[in-house]
Formats: C-alpha cells, structure tokens, sequence
C-alpha cells in the first residue's frame, strides 16, 4: 500500500490553511517576522508540496521593517480560499495593522495590496454562503463571527461572539465550512504547546444556534507518548474522490525528559472520515500514513546547492524583519550573494540576515564565503537571544553563541586571507553531556549542532565547537518560529559563491 511520511512541509511552517482548485491544492502558513511574508505551497496529492512563491513579495504590500517587531510577531495564522474565480488570502499583522485580506487571480501572483479590515483579534476565516454572504471569524480572544464585503473590507455586521469549543484555554484558529444542511465551525482550543486540540461544532446556520461534537476534541496528542506532539490548527479540505483530510500543526520533540523541539511547528496530514452521525473522526497524527487515493505526483528533491545564479532569490530565503534594498545583491559581482552589514550585531533587530528553514533533524549547510575585509558567517537562529554563529573576519574564523543573556565566543583560529567554506552540521543524538558529571547518562538532546571550518568528512576532521542543541530550541526560547539557517554580515560587505543544505542520514 502506498504510503506517505508526516510532516507534509517539514521545519516552522505552521498554521496551515489549504484549499483545492480542480486538481491542486493551495497551502499557507505562518512566518512571524520572517519576510518575504506567508510561503505559499502547491502540490497536486496533498502529500508532496512545493513552494510557489509568497503572499506578501513586495513593498507596499506590508509596512517594512514590520515597525517594532520583535520576535514571533508579524504575520500570523493565514487562512486561503477559492470564491468566485479568485484566491483570498486573510491574515493578521499583529505589530501593524491587524487584519486584512489580499487577492489573487493566479496563485503565483501578484497578490493585491492589503484590504484592511477591522476584525477583533487574530486567526482570521473567510466561508461564503451560496447567496454570496461573507462570513469572516476570528478570536478575540473568544471566537467571533462578522459579516463582511471581502471586497472593501467592510464589517456589515457584528462581530458576535459564538462556539468557543469546550473550555480548554485558548479557542482559536477558527475555520467556518459548509459541508451537507449543516455549518461547521472547527476551532483549536488548548493553547498551541502540549494540550493543543481540535473541537468542532455544527449549526443550520452561521447564526447558530451550535452544538458542539460529543467527542470533543476531535483530535489532541495531549497526555500521549506519540512522536508527534501540539497537534491542533487544522483546516479541513477534500479531494477529488471525495476522502476528506485535514492539515494542520504539529511538533517532533526529541531529548529526554524534558523534550524539546528544535524545528518549530510543522505542517502534517491527517485523514478524516464522518461517523453516522454526521461528526468528523480525525486520525491521530502518525509519522507514516496510508496516501491519499488518486493523483501521485512526487517532486525531485530539492537541489542541494545554490549557486546565487538566479537573477532572484528563491521564495524560501528569508530575512527577520526586513531586507532592505542595498543589503544584499546578486549582480554585484554577479554569481555571488553579496550581503552588506545594516547592523553590527546578530543579537538584536536591523542586521542583516538571509536563511532558510532548517527542515530535518540531522542536516548539514555550508557556505562558500568571501569575508573581504568585512565581517560575516553562517548562523543558527531561533531569534536575537538564540543563535549560534560560526564567523570569518579579521583574520580569524570564531564561534559564537548566544543564549539568552549570555554571549560567548567558544573557539577561535586565524585563517589567511581569501575563500573560506565554513559548515554546519546538526545531528540528533545530543553527544556533549551538560557537564562532564554527567557524561554517560541518557542523551539530553535533542541534538547537536556542530561548527566546522575543516572538511567534516576529512578522517580525523574535528569541529571547532559542538554545542547542545536545547539552547536553541523552542522550550528554551519561547515563541512561535523554528530554527532558521542563514548567512549574514555584521560589518562591511561579504560575499558567497554557495550555499549548500541537505538533509544527512
Ligand atoms: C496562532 C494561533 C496559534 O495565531 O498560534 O497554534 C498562533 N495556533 O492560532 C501563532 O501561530
């Protein structure tokens, strides 16, 4: 039997919403401070995903640097739908704005500027009745309905308070569908950590009056010792043979206890059948699933490298907080991402930083870099507080690290002048105990990331530093984001030729 692996779109790339057009479906997640803003995905079986693009590409359409943003603010919780021959995309700016929406004949854009509308609070949902009626929820911090013009952004009525799920704290990521005679109303509740969970409640009418499902919730990980933990934020869709699924947000902590989970909130896959009375019966999220039937259409993997040839950056580099132009070039010299230092320092907004999500536990990125007479290198991030840097500059590659109010430099060496390829490599098993009093006890995990400036795999290679993957992890940092990889500079101008990413066995 065909099978597929959860998650579906691995590393943070959390809130999924989806929706079917004819054959493809179309996914949106979450990016925080992250620009460019919201990924957006297609894939033509639910299973294989690739990155179309992003909502939000281009000035004007959000205000940049998202003012006073600071780390998992920004954008939250996107919802995407198909009405009336045009994509909708709606979400909230929590640091700027609120809500708004944005549309799209073609999903590959362009994307309109903004329609501001004034909804309580986040998670925004667009569901339509057949007369055209526009009904938008969202959590405020109970859930809310509105009846708006999706068009001018205009509230007609309300908002008015309704279904709230079952008394488990934090109601949210409201998703309002019409399926049969009835209105569902699907919520997480729970809080987006441990406890989170999907209830579900139907009426006759968006108006109420609602009835929640007798086996709320519907699906939570909470209490279990399954891998895949968090699970909650669904949004359901159907396929072309009438099987129903649903995506939604999950996470893998690995470690002794405590777990930590290092990749942030990924977007996994669930199926969904109706019991006889007419309720949802969601699947509990496994690491491996019977597929969907029909369509099969696997990508080839992504290439390992990227040479900066393009004259564009590919949509998965992202930058915290802005990228501004005069930053970072790709013609100057052509070949090379040359980045050029907005700020001096990785340790608070308004440097200068383009990276991609770290999506598998056990990976490796290295960059060949020109450091000229600038300052600049390959970091892991969680945020300003949580990274781990390998530098060249001055003479000397170092190692950073961050964490919390603490910022150490743990190696040094001098390196003559020129080219240099630094790498990075992340392994699962957690091989530095905390301290040497207890080497030999369980690994603590969740993994190892590990600074090289020789060849990993030259026999006798050894790292500059090995350090606990915990510090950057999302038990330790807080927030809503993952790790992020990426090369920065903090003085002057820095060049690279490549970077490399691929996932290690
Ligand atoms: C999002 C909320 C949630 O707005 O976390 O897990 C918040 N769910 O619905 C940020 O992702």
């Amino acid at each position: 039997m065909r099978t597929y692996d959860n998650p579906v779109i691995p590393g943070f790339h959390p809130d999924p919403s989806v929706c079917r057009v004819g054959d493809d479906y179309y996914l949106v997640c979450s990016s925080f401070e992250y620009v460019p803003g919201l990924p957006l995905f297609h894939s033509r079986d639910l299973v294989h995903w690739r990155q179309l693009g992003n909502v939000l590409d281009r000035p004007g359409q959000l205000p940049l640097p998202l003012p006073g943003s600071t780390a998992s603010r920004g954008l939250y919780a996107p919802t995407i739908r198909h009405h009336d021959g045009r994509f909708r995309v709606i979400c909230t700016n929590v640091t700027s704005g609120g809500n708004f929406l944005v549309t799209a004949e073609r999903p590959e854009g362009p994307w309109s500027d903004p329609v501001r509308i004034d909804l309580p609070g986040i998670d925004p949902d667009l569901a339509w009745e057949e007369d055209g009626t526009c009904w938008a929820a969202s959590t405020a911090p109970d859930i809310h309905l509105s009846r708006i013009d999706p068009d001018t952004g205009e509230v007609l009525e309300g908002p008015f308070p309704t279904w709230s799920g079952t008394g488990l704290k934090w109601p949210e990521a409201p998703h309002l569908y019409r399926i049969g005679d009835w209105w569902y109303l699907l919520i997480a509740e729970g809080g987006t950590e441990r406890g989170h969970a999907v209830s579900i409640a139907r009426a006759r009418s968006p108006r109420g009056p609602w009835e929640g499902a007798p086996a709320n919730p519907v699906l939570s990980a909470s209490g279990t010792d399954r891998p895949v933990q968090s699970t909650g934020h669904g949004d359901l869709v159907t396929a072309p043979d009438g099987s129903w699924w649903m995506v939604l947000l999950g996470t893998r902590p690995r470690g002794f206890s405590p777990n930590y989970h290092v990749l942030g909130r990924e977007t996994f896959l669930t199926p969904v059948t109706w019991d006889e009375d007419g309720w949802p019966v969601v699947a509990p999220v496994a690491g491996r699933h019977p597929a969907p039937g029909g369509a099969w259409h696997p990508l080839p993997a992504p290439p390992v490298r990227d040479d900066f040839d393009s004259p564009e950056l590919a949509p998965h580099w992202i930058s915290p907080h802005a990228r501004p132009a005069g930053s970072w070039s790709l013609t100057d010299p052509p070949g090379r991402l040359s980045l050029t230092a907005t700020g001096p320092t990785l340790d608070r907004p308004g440097h200068t930083f383009v990276g991609r999500r770290q999506q598998h536990h056990d990976c490796r990125a290295s960059v060949r870099i020109d450091p000229g007479t600038g300052r600049g290198g390959l970091s892991v991030r969680l945020d300003e507080a949580h990274h781990y840097d390998l530098e060249a500059g001055a003479g000397e590659v170092r190692v950073v690290a961050r964490i919390g109010p603490l910022r150490q430099t743990l190696a040094r060496r001098p390196v003559p002048p020129g080219p240099l390829t630094l790498t990075v490599t992340v392994r699962t098993t957690d091989l530095v105990p905390p301290s040497p009093e207890l080497a030999g006890t369980e690994p603590f995990g969740p993994d190892t990331v590990a600074c090289w400036l020789d060849d990993p795999d030259t026999p006798g290679a050894r790292p500059l530093a090995e350090l606990d993957g915990r510090y950057l992890s999302t038990e330790v940092a807080a927030g809503f984001t993952g790790r992020v990889i990426g090369m920065y500079a903090t003085e002057g101008t820095v060049a690279f030729d490549w970077f490399d990413y691929l996932p290690t066995p």
